[in-house]
């Protein structure tokens, strides 16, 4: 293996390229040839300065994290080192800088970068805080304020707004490297003074503290049970606080610790589960090129997808049935562009730029130039079969059909049509263009190179993929149905929305289903139980009502107008009594363990009875559908990880506990479930471990 950090002279001007593909993360063998590096450069009077610089994709990722434990001492070093060079040292940022990728490039005098570069510091979402000074450094170059957010929020920002901030010293057109050499050729030409950042306090000197710490305060709120935001919070507040090694150390036990638990574990399980999802068979083979995305329906669903295909910078073919739905659909989405204008999450330009990628139209002949269609119409068999008839009438040879189906039958779709190779389903989640989880449905005659043409493009507009097999509700909904089957007999013996929803934030969700099921409306469900002739005497009632939820003000809460509060409301609360009374079903106090256990356990066993039947081909990939699209905790890994966490025979015998009590089929521990328990992990049961 070459070295991955080289070192060239361009006239007195040291370079050091990191080289280490694909994303220049600085593992063991990167670390210690640099370290080895900076020694030489720093004694070396025939260098005047110094430009680290990397080589492919992005500048440094961060710490290598598969060598967990082990970088963060070393990576120190090397910025500490760096702080006791005379000479000019410049970081020459392209692509991403990030996690321990910027604190290296925080232990420099300067830091250059190209228009497009990223820089940030996402240990966050890894359950962690920057573990190599980052939260000391970084405050003193861009206030505490700034850094408190960058710090906690863990996205990163742009070159141009690192610049306004004070974290970039210069943003650079061209040849990033030659232009960075020559910056660093003209500070040592200028003599200096080359000032550490460890060195500049002024910034920290302006803090509003009790600005900050009301700040820190909100973030924390928001932070529902994960350690790692409260500790990014209190290790920026000590840059501020603390003199700065002592700092250093505070944020050192506060890494070790984090690097330790539970949460980060399971977080950085998540990070390789949601990149490991990706690899389905037949990835190597030659993608399907996709220039133009057809979306049919621009309802709620199909403008969202259009928006997340122009957010990749796809111009999008946009069908409706009218004018006027068609124009309803445009202004909604132009409405959605001027919030997030509004809220400074998107420039003006940037709107105007991705509204120029919709093409609208009420004739199918249009979308013979796409290159992928995907339908998002009614959810109704006999509608989508006449709209993919009139798909298959006109898309060109080789174009990628696809159906937004929630829960209807793909193959029997696929079915329907003269090509059902080019066929699949993409299961976006709503809001499409926010929501991350894609469910690729693979359907029984979809061709190898269609599934990974989708599921290379998922990558490319951002969407966490998985790939699953074709049953009713596929992966998350199905699950999500067993998770939600004992709602109705808890709330009948004696527990309340509220009660139930309670347990569920408490255990780090961000609603309840309750709640959720305000949101989305109880009227979808209704439907779909309807269309099932399945019943659920206190939800079917609420909608016989017309309480269904936030749009109708009631629900299984009150809402205030124009508020999204729910409000514990009595006449539901007399509801669930009178039905219970019906049934002659007694209330008792229950309490938020057996909540979880009744609704949770089952989300695991359904989820084991998935994998059995190969609906999804790994543990991992349910918790990525699972964290990505119905908020399960982060923190705990996901469904099938959490199992692993909260004990895998406590489960089973609390399921078969429950099934004794309730004969009810949803308690029966699944076979694979009872092996997961006896070997205390997925990998020896099926795909990849937890
Ligand atoms: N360590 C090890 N492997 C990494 C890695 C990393 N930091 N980042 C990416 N990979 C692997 C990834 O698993 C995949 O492998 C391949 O590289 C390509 O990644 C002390 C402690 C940089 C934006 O959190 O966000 O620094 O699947 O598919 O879409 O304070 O990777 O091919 O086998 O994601 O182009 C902080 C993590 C670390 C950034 C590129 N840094 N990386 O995205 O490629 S903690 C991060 C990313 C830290 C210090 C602390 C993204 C990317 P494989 P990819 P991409």
């Amino acid at each position: 293996m070459s070295s991955s950090a080289s070192v060239a002279n361009e006239n007195g001007v040291a370079v050091v390229t990191i080289d280490n593909p694909p994303v220049n993360a600085l593992s063991f063998h990167v670390r210690k040839p640099l370290y080895e590096a900076l020694v030489a450069l720093r004694d070396d009077p025939a260098v005047s300065a110094i430009v680290i610089a990397c080589a492919g994709r992005p500048f440094v990722a961060g710490a290598d994290i598969t060598e967990f434990g082990k970088p963060v001492e070393q990576l120190r070093a090397i910025v500490a080192l760096l702080e006791t060079i005379a000479k000019p040292t410049v970081a020459a940022i392209h692509g991403t800088a990030l996690g321990g990728g910027l604190e290296l490039a925080l232990g420099c005098h300067f830091r250059v970068a190209d228009q497009d570069a990223k820089l940030g510091l996402p240990e966050v979402k890894l359950g962690l805080l920057p573990g190599g000074g980052g939260t000391v450094r970084l405050p003193r170059l861009v206030g505490a304020a700034k850094a408190l957010g960058m710090i906690v929020s863990g996205t990163p920002i742009s070159a141009g707004e690192a610049e306004a901030a004070g974290l970039v010293d210069a943003v650079l057109d061209g040849d990033l490297l030659a232009e960075a050499i020559r910056f660093a050729s003209e500070m040592a030409i200028s003599g200096g003074p080359f000032i550490a950042v460890r060195d500049r306090n002024d910034r920290l000197a302006e803090t509003d503290l009790a600005a900050f710490d009301v700040h820190a305060a909100d973030l924390a709120r928001k932070a529902r049970g994960l350690e790692a935001p409260i500790a990014c919070a209190g290790a920026a507040r000590n840059a501020i606080t603390l003199p700065f090694d002592e700092a250093l150390a505070a944020e050192r036990r506060l890494f070790l610790k984090l690097v330790a638990g539970d949460q980060s574990r399971a977080q950085r399980y998540l990070f390789f589960a949601e990149r490991e999802a990706a690899k389905v068979p037949g990835r190597d083979l030659h993608k399907r090129k996709i220039a133009r995305v057809g979306v049919i329906g621009a309802g709620t669903m199909g403008g969202g997808i259009a928006m997340a295909f122009a957010n990749g910078g796809f111009p999008v073919t946009l069908l409706e049935t009218s004018a006027e739905a068609l124009q309803r659909g445009l202004a909604t989405i132009e409405k959605n562009y001027a919030v997030s204008v509004s809220r400074g999450s998107l420039s003006e330009e940037a709107k105007q730029q991705r509204l120029g990628l919709f093409k609208g139209s009420i004739d199918y002949a249009d979308l013979a130039e796409c290159d992928l269609i995907i339908e998002a119409v009614f959810e109704d068999m006999a509608v989508k079969k006449d709209v993919f008839g009139k798909l298959d009438a006109v898309a060109k040879p080789g174009a990628i059909l696809a159906t937004n189906t929630s829960y209807l039958d793909v193959n029997e779709i696929a079915a329907s049509i003269s090509r059902p190779q080019d066929m699949l389903g993409m299961h976006f989640f709503s809001p499409a263009n926010v929501m991350k989880l894609l469910e690729i449905v693979r359907a029984e005659k979809t061709a190898p190179d269609v599934l990974a043409t989708v599921v290379d493009l998922a990558r490319r507009i951002g969407k966490a993929a998985v790939v699953v097999g074709v049953c009713h509700g596929f992966v998350g909904n199905r699950m999500l149905s067993a998770r939600g089957a004992e709602n109705e007999f808890l709330l009948l013996e004696g527990a309340t929305p509220s009660k139930i929803d309670k347990a569920f934030t408490d255990f780090g969700w961000p609603m309840g289903p309750f709640q959720m099921g305000d949101l989305a409306g109880l009227d979808i469900g209704w439907r779909n139980r309807k269309a099932r002739g399945q019943t659920a005497v206190i939800a079917d009632t609420l909608c016989e009502q017309g309480r269904f939820g936030q749009k109708t003000g009631r629900g299984w809460y009150r809402y205030e107008s124009g508020s999204r509060e729910p409000v514990a409301d009595p006449e539901v609360e007399a509801l669930i009594l009178a039905k219970a009374a019906e049934q002659d079903v007694e209330a008792r106090a229950i309490g938020a363990e057996e909540i979880i256990e009744r609704t949770l356990y089952p989300l695991v066993n359904e989820g084991a009875r998935i994998l059995a039947e190969g609906i999804a081909a790994r543990a991992s990939d349910i918790d990525v559908v699972w964290a990505n699209g119905y908020g399960f905790p982060v923190g705990k890994g996901g469904p099938m990880f959490w199992a692993g966490l909260d004990g895998a025979a406590r489960i089973v015998e609390r399921l078969e506990y429950w099934h004794r009590q309730t004969g009810r089929a949803i308690f029966e521990p699944a076979p694979l479930l009872r092996r997961f328990a006896e070997k205390g992990n997925w990998e020896g049961v099926v795909g990849r471990p937890a």
